[in-house]
């Protein structure tokens, strides 16, 4: 029989009804409906229940540190420009531990794809607090509940310049899917915000909170162009929660602007492990 987007050739270590079940069948669909082979693609990840899905896919992976899906990203897209790339990781992986490479990737404009999968919770150490959990959000290291402010990345990405802007729910499949084709088709970085449930350690933050929360832009007459409208946006949390293209616009990516990356892919060329070791033997 034909293997679908849904089947699995090793048990997978996520919890029964953990949103991360329907973010891989959205990343798989949208990179066969884009007619990209699995030596096409490479897949980064940093560490969390989010980090494991390159496990159960065939294609490039490289599952790297806590918050350090990006950097193996980047450098692997600048010499390699003809893969297409994914950083992809959770909220805790992305928006904390790893949210100067975030910062610093949207500046320079890689050609990337990053796709957060956001459970508002550290899912993997047992459910301490991310960036992105709610004010009064209990749990065992915050007893008392969440004292900082709830991080809004979407509205500190587009302050840093982000041309592709995007924000789906785990329970809509079709919906991601066309959010990662979209964002994969976009030159430069783009990123993706993925609401999901940690059924375990996320009680407040359930399925049931997202999917009577969020509603579609692109059904409300939306611009993405509009700069001004999409900080707005970005900023719209709580009893609704907009989905869909908040911004597109695009800018030079950083390997259309730097001279040594034009031409030739620095894979295509020579390179000399000899030169490389004179250079590492001055200073032994
Ligand atoms: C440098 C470093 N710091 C902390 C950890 C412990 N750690 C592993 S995963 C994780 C957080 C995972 O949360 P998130 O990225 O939201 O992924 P989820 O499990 O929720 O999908 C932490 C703190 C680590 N492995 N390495
Ligand atoms: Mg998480």
């Amino acid at each position: 029989m034909k293997p679908t987007p849904f089947d699995y050739k090793v048990a997978t270590a996520w919890c029964p009804g953990c949103g991360n079940f329907s973010i891989l069948p959205a990343v798989k669909t949208a990179l066969s409906d884009l007619g990209l082979k699995p030596h096409q693609v490479l897949i980064c990840s940093g560490i969390g229940q989010a980090a494991k899905l390159p496990h159960y896919m065939r294609c490039n992976t490289f599952n790297g540190l806590h918050g350090r899906s990006i950097p193996p990203a980047t450098g692997a897209k600048l010499v390699n420009p003809e893969l297409a790339v994914i950083a992809e990781s959770g909220d805790g992986d992305i928006y904390g531990e790893g949210g100067n490479h975030l910062i610093h990737a949207i500046r320079r404009n890689i050609d990337i794809t990053v796709i957060v999968h956001n459970n508002q919770v550290y899912g993997l150490t047992k459910g301490q607090a991310s960036p992105t959990s709610e004010i009064g959000f209990a749990t065992k290291v915050q007893t008392e509940g969440v004292k900082t402010a709830m991080m809004t990345p979407l509205t500190m990405a587009l302050s840093l310049g982000a041309g592709f802007l995007a924000r789906s729910f785990s329970g809509d499949i079709p919906h991601m899917s066309l959010m990662i084709r979209e964002a994969i088709k976009h030159r430069g970085i783009s990123i993706i915000d993925v609401l999901m449930p940690c059924v375990i350690f996320n009680k407040l933050n359930t399925f049931q909170w997202y999917k009577s929360r969020v509603y579609k832009l692109e059904e409300n007459g939306w611009d993405p162009t509009d700069k001004l409208a999409a900080y707005e946006k970005s900023m719209e949390w709580g009893d609704k929660i907009p989905l869909g293209i908040l911004y597109r616009k695009e800018r030079p990516a950083y390997e259309d602007l730097v001279s040594v990356l034009q031409g030739k892919p620095l894979i295509d060329r020579d390179y000399s492990p000899q030169k490389v070791q004179e250079l590492f033997g001055e200073f032994i």
